[in-house]
């Protein structure tokens, strides 16, 4: 488990206090117990923080390829060597199980590092040759300083998405951790610089989202924003991107569905839809809180769910046996209850789960609910529409294909869905007529990274994942040059 301490800024590769000398606490999830203090850093420590980046961008752009990747490689390997103490911290700090931290959250980071280390390497350049007339060659150049962006829920595993393309496409970095989870964040950049990524290169300035986060945002040496989170941020970060004219790359929330077919395999599908809904106590934005079956399925993927997520396990993050964990804070677990008493209100069924949990021990004052799942509900119940992003899970039935696809896509957001079928042709079908970004078939989160990751509609801009986040984090320059040269 993490130390409660105090942390600071990195800067030019140095630990920096906060310029204003103020602090926000950062608590345990599991505990409800203070574990941190970390720097309420303003313009000022971001101004210190870009002027740092921009001053580290001559040097690191101009390495090699094969340089940059031989320092992003070491931290992977360093991340593998300390993937247990990294797990520890994750777990302490966002109130999940410690397996998870380290199967998921700390196997993905090294993956994300050694990933976009070789992408980068093997990423051609295009040339158009247009004969007596010439050649055109098109150059891919970085394009500064970009900010980072990142929240609570998958902490390092999302900031070394976006951190190792952006490093290795010749980048220098501000980022910015969720104020709720600024840990891991710290322990990365201790040994970012002991893997030889130089100082200055990649900056962290910690704070909350409306001070230290707006203010990266509105730095004009900025040249492109990463952001993951809620949909309303993203909105705003849009906002303040689009006079300065400079890129974003939004990845925000999700209401997604999973589409149950008469002919689904029920112990598949039982099987997937319990990761699919409650994996990270739900707080995955592709996590699928809306389960859409054929009505002649619903009464027995009904009852054998409601006794499988029954059965989940839920309590201290340390425990062997834990398979949920608590939610990132006491505000987002009163949300949580709040969709799950609005739901009693609007004649919804409780078929399991419905409470705030109290474990014994250590864990007695954590942000705990049980997982839950919830039938009967009106079509247009809030339930059904807005992302409660915890471990709450609604099902409506369907009689024909059109209208589960009329559900599946009444909802404002477009990141993911699930399709469950025994029948290609159906899954296929279903497949291109869903709004979503991602569509698995008798799966959930089988992920490559050579893939377009990200969503439609309310769900975000852009596509992060292989060549994807390599353009983004880049500007494309077409060279000409006449024949005969
Ligand atoms: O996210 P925020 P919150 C969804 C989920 C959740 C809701 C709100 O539904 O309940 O969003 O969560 C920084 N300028 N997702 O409030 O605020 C902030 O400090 C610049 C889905 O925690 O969007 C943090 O670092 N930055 C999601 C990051 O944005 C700002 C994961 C995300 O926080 C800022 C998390 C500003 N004005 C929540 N305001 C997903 N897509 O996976 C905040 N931030």
């Amino acid at each position: 488990m993490a130390e409660r301490r105090k942390l600071s800024n990195w800067i030019g590769g140095e630990r920096r206090p906060p310029v204003g000398g103020q602090y926000l606490d950062d608590f345990e999830p599991a505990t409800g117990e203070l574990l941190a203090r970390i720097p309420d850093s303003g313009s000022e420590d971001v101004e210190l923080a870009v002027a740092a980046a921009a001053k580290a961008f001559p040097e690191w752009s101009g390495r090699s390829l094969q340089e940059r990747a031989r320092c992003v490689e070491r931290l992977a390997d360093m991340v593998a060597e300390r993937a247990e103490t990294l797990a520890g911290i994750e777990s302490a700090d966002t109130g999940k199980p410690l397996a998870l931290a380290k199967e998921i959250d700390m196997a993905r980071v090294e993956a994300n590092l050694r990933f976009f280390a070789g992408a980068a390497q093997h990423w051609p350049t295009e040339a158009h040759d247009m004969g007596a007339a010439g050649l055109n060659y098109t150059r891919r150049e970085p394009l500064g300083v970009v900010a980072l962006i990142t929240p609570w829920n998958l902490p390092l595993y999302l900031l070394s998405w976006k951190l190792a393309p952006a490093l290795m496409t010749g980048n220098c970095v501000v980022a910015k951790p969720s104020e709720l989870t600024p840990l891991s964040a710290d322990a990365l950049w201790e040994m970012a610089f002991e893997a030889g990524i130089p100082p200055g290169a990649i900056n962290l300035v910690h704070g909350s989202g409306a001070r230290c986060g707006q203010a990266l945002v509105d730095h004009p040496a900025i040249k492109a924003i990463s952001f993951t989170g809620g949909t309303r941020t993203g909105r705003m970060i849009a906002a303040a991107a689009a006079p300065r004219l400079i890129k974003t790359s939004l990845e925000l929330g999700g209401k997604n569905p999973a589409l149950v077919f008469a002919d689904a395999d029920l112990d598949q599908t039982v099987t997937g839809l319990v990761r699919a809904g409650f994996t990270n106590q739900g707080q995955v934005c592709l996590c699928c809180s809306r389960i859409l079956v054929h009505e002649n399925l619903k009464e027995a993927l009904t009852q054998r769910l409601a006794d499988a997520v029954a059965n989940l396990t839920v309590g201290d993050p340390n425990l062997p046996d834990t398979d949920q964990g608590a939610l990132i804070s006491a505000d987002h677990q009163q949300k949580v209850l709040g969709y799950i008493d609005l739901a009693g209100k609007e004649g919804g069924r409780i078929l399991c789960g419905g409470n705030a949990l109290d474990p014994d021990g250590r864990c007695r004052q954590g942000y705990f609910v049980e997982p839950t799942l919830i039938s009967d509900l009106p079509t247009d119940s809030r339930l059904h529409h807005e992302e409660i992003f915890g471990p709450v899970v609604t099902i409506q039935s369907f009689a024909s294909e059109d209208e589960a696809i009329t559900l599946a896509n009444s909802v404002d957001y477009g990141l993911a869905a699930t399709v469950w079928t025994r029948d290609l042709a159906t899954a296929q079908r279903v497949a291109g007529r869903v709004q979503a970004g991602l569509v698995w078939i008798n799966g959930w989160l089988v992920r490559d990274l050579r893939t377009p990751f990200g969503g439609m509609k309310d769900s975000g801009l852009g596509r992060e994942g292989g060549r994807w986040s390599l353009e983004f984090f880049t500007e494309t320059k077409n060279v000409h040059l006449p024949s005969g040269f």
